[in-house]
């Protein structure tokens, strides 16, 4: 424990996105909730109210991270509470080599089934292990005796094992975002013992949908001795059984060195409430109208997402094009906005596939709009939260098609948008969400049969179908929302693998 007399707290959440955003107002910094409540971010800050005392470890750029020209611990107040948020200062350099070329370059690809993608070169695995590090003690001198630390992504996957050997006594629980590969693909990464080993430090491990968590137990089987102490049967809410990510039973707790690690998989939701509120209100209306009017009778298809090979922008694409040459009735009655926001914009990977998708959208565009008639509208800037709920409202079918997604939250944001009871969702079955929403029209983004099928389909659905269809998707979306996920992460906490040995323990 570390000896100055700070408030330590009972919760710390390692996430490297700041819980604020930081606004100078007369020449003094300011902190100030985030603009946009939608997000996780509001939901975990919503867990500080439930414990005496929070705080928030994130990173923070420093060219001097000895000396930063910023105070290290700032306290917070806001709606949710009093919180501390531990700044950790990194430099540039270090920011591009863990999270850019480590995080971005290698694990990422693998993490989504990409072995051709995945650039080992330029890996710097010291600098990764130091920033690592780094979080672990940041998060050590901020935790309490027995305090939860609630770590997130695969950026941060050696942060368990270091915070194990400084905090034997905090409990750790850790989520990954994005899928898991099972030991074929993960075992391309050089370091998957030492991750591996890390992760198994944990109480909890988190994985949006059964398939990760079992790819994660085969990964652990390959290379370490880990045993199965408990499978269950898969809850029905997770096993769609048309999808291609569902199984059947389980994995629950793996025993690995004398302890329990207790495996958890919980699908992130959105805030059904906020969007209902959102989808309500008289700026969406006034928005929808507007929309409507420009669209007449042409029916609208979005596709929202970033712009990111596994977000299958490309393969979306070349499936329009092939629709609008196969089915020329469908010319000029419909229009596909495909909104492609650039997170990582410096990287060279991602801006090819923004030069791609401008080039094609160019081509579609030039080889069958008109004057009067524009097939494809390409927007690459992020478009306000509030102006895509009324997208939502508006579009006919919501076309999702990732080649590889951890759970995708578009098509819930879809779906807790139809206030309305309309709508049809086409989803990838490589998306998480395709084990819950069993009423999307499936479709397999590898295949074009099944991609211009698909959307066929959906465009000639007629309304009872749709609304039928649509109900039951919203049920499962407004049960499974963002607070059940983080919940049910908490849940498992609560039984992890200290209450366990204890349980066992006579009196
Ligand atoms: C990772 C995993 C997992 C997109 N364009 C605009 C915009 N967005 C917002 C959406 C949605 C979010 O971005 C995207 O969330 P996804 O879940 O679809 O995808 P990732 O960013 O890849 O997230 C994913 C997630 O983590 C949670 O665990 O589901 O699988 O890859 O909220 O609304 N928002 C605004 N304008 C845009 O143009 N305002």
């Amino acid at each position: 424990m570390p000896s100055d007399s700070r408030e330590r707290s009972n919760l710390v959440i390692v996430y490297h996105r700041q819980p604020y955003e930081e606004v100078e107002v007369d020449g003094k910094i300011e902190y100030h909730e985030n603009k946009s409540p939608n997000g996780i971010v509001p939901t975990l800050k919503s867990f500080f109210g439930r414990f005496d005392k929070g705080a928030w470890v994130a990173w923070k750029n420093s060219d001097d991270p000895a000396h930063p020209d910023f105070e290290r611990v700032v306290e917070i107040s806001d709606a949710y509470g009093t919180y501390n948020v531990s700044r950790l200062p990194l430099t540039p350099e270090q920011v591009t080599s863990f999270y850019h070329v480590t995080s971005k370059e290698a694990f990422w690809p693998i993490l989504h089934g990409f072995k051709e993608r995945y650039n080992y070169d330029p890996v710097d695995w010291s600098t990764f292990r130091e920033v690592n590090w780094a979080f672990a003690e940041a998060a050590a001198a901020e935790a309490a005796e027995g305090a939860v630390v609630w770590v997130h992504d695969y950026n941060l996957w050696l942060v368990p094992g270091y915070l194990r050997t400084l905090r034997p006594d905090v409990k750790i629980s850790f989520f990954h975002h994005t899928p898991f590969p099972g030991a074929d693909i993960f075992n391309v990464l050089p370091w998957r013992k030492e991750i591996l080993e890390s992760l198994l430090a944990c109480d909890v491990v988190g994985f949006h949908i059964p398939r990760y968590v079992n790819n994660f137990v085969s990964a652990a089987r390959s290379l370490l001795e880990v045993d199965t102490q408990k499978r269950e049967k898969v809850k029905p809410e997770l096993n769609n059984q048309t999808s291609a990510l569902s199984e059947q039973s389980v994995v629950t707790e793996l025993a690995y060195e004398g302890r329990t690690v207790r495996l958890a998989a919980s699908p992130v939701g959105v805030d059904v409430e906020y969007i209902e509120n959102l989808a309500k209100s008289e700026e969406t209306a006034t928005k929808l109208a507007e929309i409507r009017e420009n669209q007449g009778d042409r029916r609208l298809i979005l596709s929202v997402g970033r712009t990111d090979y596994t977000k299958g922008g490309i393969e979306q694409l070349e499936s329009y094009e092939r629709l609008l040459e196969n089915h020329p009735e469908l010319r000029d009655k419909i229009q596909l906005m495909h909104v492609s926001v650039a997170a990582n914009a410096n990287m060279t990977a991602y801006q090819q596939i923004q030069e791609d998708l401008e080039s094609m959208a160019g081509r579609i565009n030039g080889r069958f709009g008109s004057f009067e008639w524009q097939p494809l509208v390409l927007i690459s800037r992020p478009v306000p939260f509030k102006e895509l709920v009324a997208y939502y409202r508006a579009a006919d079918v919501a076309w999702i098609t990732p080649l590889a997604d951890g759970m995708n939250l578009v098509c819930k944001e879809y779906c807790a948008s139809r206030t309305d009871g309309d709508g049809v969702l086409v989803l990838s079955e490589f998306a998480g969400a395709a084990v819950e929403i069993a009423t999307a029209v499936p479709t397999n983004p590898f295949s074009y049969k099944s991609m211009d099928s698909a959307l066929l389909h959906a465009l000639a659905m007629d309304e009872d179908e749709r609304r039928g269809r649509m109900k039951v998707a919203r049920d499962l979306v407004k049960k499974q929302d963002v607070r059940f996920w983080a919940e049910d992460q908490m849940r498992a906490l609560d039984l992890g693998s200290d209450e366990m040995a204890n349980a066992s323990e006579p009196a």
